[in-house]
């Protein structure tokens, strides 16, 4: 270990010869090179390089020799590679091997962080701090680092390795010490761990106690949450098909008193990914997915690849209810003759898949958790019936059909089983829920008419009706559950927020689902940057060093490439969404006729266009965006469901004609008679407005979770997959961000106490700070390495390493002449 140590300390006396220049350091989000320049292999000559092989894929070697631009590598594999010595990196001495945070790393740049989480991750540790920011890699299996014993470890401060608990209990001591609230930001791709990671952070957060078992009741939202918002995808099998926010309040005392829960409503996000309820017309097929208690919903066998399946330009997501979960609600729970339910394959809404279960979840188990959830929550017995009776009537719509009645493909609904069933279930007469789906009102200069729809329209008014069933359904269930926690009584204390929302999606097919969740992203990646600088910079500032600011290049310009006012995406997107003669076409055509000037945005060809978002360019295809960001659900069927007896269609109508009131000053109201809501791109993005406007006043923590494969296996490690991951959610920028600047900081008290002792000469003066100087001197550290602060001493990377070394090799000596002094005295 002493050669190892030896070996640190002239590394870092090379690298910080190189080291970086602080005007310099302007922040480009996308110029790689950036870390080429900060720690080539260059003139530091290490033992061990890092080259980067054919299959992109990085390898460690011994450096055998150099000659020129050439250098001989033997890799860890034993293969001896030629390489350009440009190309080399130089690599980590062996005694930072695994650190608990990445900036202890003497040379940051790709493969010292990829390897230093994967040395870990294969040792079952997934947390990693990488500055202020805590990196979770998915174990995809169960790892021991949760329960009491650890919560009781982390409250007690007796733990301090990186860990969900960690910031969690950071959380809480700031959320008292500063007396401002918190909020943890979780983001990911899908299928990374996201909601697990909110739950395992609500864990530490109710372990904390309220009273009355107001904690227990916050836990049981979690399966209620997931039952009804949650769906099996290629990319996990119980993925959130919804970004949710919790708020958790806090007493005086110290104690939970209250919870409020806030969904990005799926609902918005109609014909998305998002969607609890997806449901599409195309050519004939129906596709429909509908949530149902927990993991009961399977993803459509066909659909082998979430992301990627498109045919007829749509997205398939499909999935299921098995046939227990119908036997467990209509023989267990409601009276069957009432819900007429059947076996699964019996609904055209479900029988395109054939995927009826996942392995190791027990589907009855699931689903009376969910029940004893509901209770748990206060959801009455008769609620819990008319929730039921609700998805029961979603299913039995896939089933109604339509005869036509004339050449001009005008239809009336079949009058069977599935029409009577649906009517009964919602309260309606068959005549209006016939009325409802194969006419429009509709009006036409000033003059009230009716319009007949044919088959292809009667067919999207129906699964229209159905998906809004449902998703009115999942937002009254967040409603019941924020009544029950209390939600608006008692906002006089403190709070701290969960967020655990979509990451950034980059596919090779891009739609509007993406477009939002990436415009998303970008503005929560602001908040993240903005963060990050003014921690930096206010801690330089307070110390009154000089600093030259750092110039960060944020990414304004792409949120008004999105946000400006007419000339953005999300106007112009609105605007033509009101032509009726408008289409996807002539929608990419207005945006490169006023777009194009713009840095972040590139017209491409037909339908497309490119946006330069912080973590890339990303490719958008316009097919669909106007459909699904009009979104229309008729009035007329607004005016079913008001006429419904039952109350849930009701609550359901009232609520969706209060919604189209709620902006009133909005710009976007789309016109025309039959439309009674905003844009979905709109009410998106006035959403997100009052989530980023919470957020803001909050002390934010972040996390960041990384998939490290696709199988959703564990001990598989894929570099370029957790690469491009770190790359998304700014991991890579935190490392170069704190790079940049002085990241070793140290008062000048506890400097001079630490290495006052090496001190050759004594010193005049003995204040603390002289003494500080003087050892800087002895130590010849170069001027550029280091600022003097008011009461701090700030030190660029690894320069405190050198002092550290000569720290512990002295006190080694000194030890040794002590134990060598007693045993002589012996
Ligand atoms: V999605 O965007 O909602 O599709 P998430 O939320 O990021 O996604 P999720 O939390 O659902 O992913 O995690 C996916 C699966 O990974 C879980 O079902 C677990 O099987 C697994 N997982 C995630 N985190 C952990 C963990 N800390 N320990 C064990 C985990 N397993
Ligand atoms: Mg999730």
């Amino acid at each position: 270990s002493k050669t190892s140590s030896m070996e640190t300390r002239d590394l870092k006396l090379e690298e910080d010869a190189n080291g970086v220049d602080s005007a310099s350091s302007r922040i480009s989000f996308q110029n790689e090179s950036k870390w080429d320049d900060h720690s080539s292999y260059g003139a530091k000559k290490t033992q061990q390089a890092w080259c980067r092989l054919s299959n992109g894929n990085w390898a460690l070697g011994k450096v055998l020799s150099t000659s020129g631009s050439e250098s001989v590598l033997s890799t860890s594999e034993g293969k001896v590679l030629k390489v350009s010595t440009e190309s080399l990196l130089p690599a980590n001495p062996e005694i930072l091997n695994g650190v608990d945070d990445l900036m202890q790393l003497s040379y940051l740049h790709e493969p010292s962080v990829l390897y230093n989480l994967q040395y870990r991750y294969d040792q079952d540790i997934i947390y990693t701090k990488a500055g202020p920011v805590l990196v979770a890699i998915n174990p995809f299996k169960k790892v021991r680092l949760y329960g009491n014993d650890f919560i009781e470890g982390y409250k007690r401060q007796k733990m301090d390795k990186p860990h969900v608990y960690a910031i969690a209990d950071a959380a809480i001591r700031e959320m008292k010490r500063d007396e401002v609230n918190q909020s943890i930001i979780i983001s990911g791709e899908s299928g990374a761990g996201k909601t697990e990671t909110a739950k395992i952070a609500m864990q530490y957060l109710a372990s904390l106690g309220g009273g009355s078992g107001i904690e227990y009741e916050i836990l049981q939202t979690n399966p209620i949450l997931e039952a009804f918002g949650n769906a099996k995808t290629a990319r996990n099998n119980n993925s959130s098909r919804f970004g949710k926010l919790i708020e958790i309040h806090f007493g005086a005392t110290g104690r939970i008193s209250g919870a409020a829960i806030q969904t990005c409503k799926i609902k918005q996000f109609s014909s998305s990914v998002l969607n609890l309820l997806y449901c599409t017309s195309f050519g004939g097929n129906i596709l429909i997915s509908v949530l149902f208690p927990p993991h009961l919903n399977c993803m459509m066998g066909l659909c082998l690849n979430e992301q990627f399946y498109w045919r007829n330009q749509e997205l398939y997501n499909v999935q299921m209810v098995n046939d227990r979960t119908i036997f467990f609600i209509s023989f267990v729970l409601v009276h069957p003759e009432k819900l007429n339910l059947r076996k699964a394959e019996f609904y055209k809404y479900l029988n395109q898949s054939s995927c009826r279960s996942i392995a190791g979840v027990d589907d009855s188990e699931m689903f009376f958790a969910v029940m004893e959830a509901m209770n748990v929550v206060h959801i009455s017995k008769e609620d819990q019936d008319t929730v039921f009776a609700m998805l029961a009537a979603v299913l039995w719509l896939g089933n109604i059909s339509f005869k036509v009645i004339d050449n001009e493909n005008h239809i009336t609904v079949v009058s069977d089983e599935g029409a009577q069933t649906v009517a009964k279930l919602l309260g309606c007469t068959f005549d209006s829920l016939n009325m409802a789906l194969s006419t429009r009102k509709m009006t036409v200069r000033n003059e009230k008419i009716v319009q007949k729809l044919t088959l292809e329209q009667a067919m999207d008014t129906r699964d229209a009706l159905a998906k809004s069933i449902y998703a009115s359904l999942f937002e009254w269930i967040v409603e019941q559950i924020n009544m029950s926690l209390g939600a608006g009584k008692r906002r006089t204390g403190r709070s701290i927020s969960i967020l655990d929302i979509y990451g950034f999606e980059s596919f090779t097919r891009n739609s509007f689902e993406q477009f939002c969740i990436n415009y998303a992203n970008e503005r929560l990646q602001q908040h993240f940057n903005r963060h990050l600088f003014k921690l930096e910079q206010e801690e330089y500032i307070e110390d009154g060093i000089d600093w030259a600011k750092v110039d960060f290049e944020d990414n304004q310009d792409c949120l008004n490439l999105f946000e400006k006012k007419p000339l953005g995406l999300l106007s112009l997107l609105d605007e033509e969404s009101t032509f009726p003669n408008a289409t996807d076409l002539t929608f990419a055509t207005k945006l490169k006729q006023h777009l194009d000037s713009n840095p972040c945005f590139k017209g491409e060809r037909g339908k497309a266009f490119t946006v330069s978002h912080y973590a890339g360019e990303v490719m958008y295809n316009t097919t669909g965006f106007l459909e699904k960001n009009r979104d229309l659900l008729h009035v007329d069927l607004i005016q079913l469901l008001a006429s419904c007896t039952c109350n849930l269609p009701q609550i359901f109508a009232a609520k969706m004609l209060v919604q189209s009131d709620d902006y009133p000053s909005g710009p976007a109201r789309l016109s025309g008679a039959d439309s009674q809501k905003l844009s979905v791109a709109t009410k998106f993005k006035g959403q997100l407005f009052q989530l980023m406007q919470r957020l803001e006043s909050t002390t934010p923590h972040f996390i960041r979770c990384i998939k490290p494969n696709s199988l959703q296996q564990p001990g598989i490690y894929g570099q370029e997959l957790v690469l491009s991951q770190l790359k998304c959610c700014g991991v890579l920028e935190v490392v170069r961000i704190s790079r940049s600047g002085y990241p070793t900081r140290m008062t000048h008290q506890k400097f001079a106490r630490r290495y006052g002792f090496l001190l050759l000469e004594s010193v005049a003066s003995q204040d603390p700070l002289s003494v500080s100087v003087a050892i800087l001197q002895q130590f010849n550290i170069l001027p550029d390495m280091y600022q003097i602060g008011y009461t701090k001493l700030f030190f660029r990377t690894g320069q405190i390493g050198l002092l550290e070394d000569t720290r512990n090799r002295t006190l080694h000596g000194i030890l040794r002449v002590q134990s060598c002094f007693r045993g002589h005295k012996a």
